[in-house]
């Protein structure tokens, strides 16, 4: 183990015994590593991250929040007879009574009870299994459904503001940063299509139709633990961007991210595309959980956030792409190039499923 990561580790109050720590995790932002400490008792694993400075520039306030937030669903989970440390995340404090260390080069870190006996998926292989992604995110959107919004830091501005991410994207073009402009005229024409219907969700919530809620804004499939045995979701993780944000952008999220028929970075685009029977499951666990608390419009605008969210996710991977790819953690050449045409192919799959996705909701939602 490097020295700068040992004398990390050696901040957060920990029990004693040999402690190794290796990268860990499939996230696309943060530096993930799993400590394991061999104890009179028996291994005891943690989670240790560094926060990404790139992506949150006030690091401090994602830790705040979390504290908010964890607090908050600790007080609600033992009302409900639950396991707090298992239910939910766990910081670690560290010698000091903090709940991060700042390392000598200023880069944030944090540590996390490790939740054992679960599994995080990137892609849920069956409708049951998504379904209980779908009660996971519905469930944690209920629990904080009394939570004060105005107490959260907005911790990266405009996140879901698919209007401004349309913007963002418009200035990347003009920059032409890393100079890949010439490779991407087809998807730059793509997204143009969209410059007016990036609007609808925040039109619905400007005009009144739907409210602002706390919402997670991050529903990847992988930011939930599944128990590992029965399948059934365990804990919301990754809570860094919970933030006031609208219903439809859980659940499109979700749906983005699990109910694509390929890999979110798949080249062969002829097999990406929406499978109903997930979209379907997915939307009747989270409508189990979420349902009742949502109004008829916020209902019918669930698959219009699907399509913006994965809109909007293929323009932040495009940008990233035209800007060199400073934002998301990249694993092959081009691959927010593929991540972004593969969204894209999704988006269409959708359109092509229109009215079958409105369907199943006007069925489930009543
Ligand atoms: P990122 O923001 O980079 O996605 P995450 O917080 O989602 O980082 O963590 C990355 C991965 O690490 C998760 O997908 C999950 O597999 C694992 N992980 C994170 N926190 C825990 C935890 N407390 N217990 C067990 N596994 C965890
Ligand atoms: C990032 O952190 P992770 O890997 O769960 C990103 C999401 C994207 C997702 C695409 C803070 O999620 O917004 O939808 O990648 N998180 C942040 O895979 O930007
Ligand atoms: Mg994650």
């Amino acid at each position: 183990m490097d020295e700068k990561i040992r004398s990390i580790i050696a901040q957060f109050e920990l029990p004693e015994g040999e402690t190794d720590a290796r990268p860990y995790g499939n996230g696309h932002i943060n530096d993930t590593m799993c400590v394991r400490v061999q104890t009179a008792q028996g291994e005891q694993r943690f989670i240790l991250q560094r926060v990404n400075s790139y992506v949150f520039p006030r690091p401090k306030e994602v830790i705040e929040n979390i504290e908010q937030v964890t607090a908050y669903l600790r007080g609600i989970i033992e009302r409900a007879g639950g396991d707090p440390r298992r239910e939910t995340l766990t910081l670690i404090r560290t010698r000091e009574g903090a709940h991060h260390v700042i390392a000598p080069d200023g880069e944030l870190w944090r540590m996390y009870l490790f939740i054992e006996g679960t599994q995080s998926v990137d892609l849920p292989d069956t409708p049951a299994l998504f379904a209980l992604c779908g009660r996971a995110f519905g469930k944690f959107q209920r629990q904080l459904g009394g939570f004060d919004a105005s107490k959260l830091h907005e911790t990266i501005v405009d996140f879901h503001n698919t209007p401004a991410r349309y913007r963002q994207l418009e200035d990347a073009i003009a920059r032409n940063e890393a100079g890949r402009l010439h490779q991407v005229q087809e998807e730059i024409a793509f997204c143009r299509r969209y410059a007016r219907e990036v609007h609808a969700l925040l039109d619905a919530l400007n005009a009144g139709e739907i409210p602002l809620r706390v919402t997670h804004n991050d529903t990847k499939i992988n930011n939930v633990l599944l128990d590992a045995q029965t399948g059934e979701g365990v804990c919301v993780i990754d809570l860094d961007t919970v933030m006031p944000g609208l219903a439809a952008y859980d659940f499109g999220d979700s749906i983005r991210a699990g109910a694509n028929t390929a890999e979110e970075d798949e080249r062969d685009l002829s097999r990406v595309s929406l499978s109903l029977p997930m979209f379907r499951a997915f939307a009747e666990g989270f409508l189990a959980e979420a349902g009742a608390a949502l109004n008829a419009r916020e209902k019918e605008l669930l698959p219009m956030g699907a399509k913006l969210m994965t809109l909007e996710c293929g323009m932040r991977f495009l940008a990233d792409h035209l800007n060199g790819d400073k934002y998301f953690k990249v694993h092959r050449e081009n691959h927010n190039l593929d991540r972004a045409r593969s969204q894209f192919a999704l988006v269409r799959s959708m359109e092509a499923q229109w009215e079958e996705m409105a369907a199943i909701i006007r069925e489930i939602g009543g």
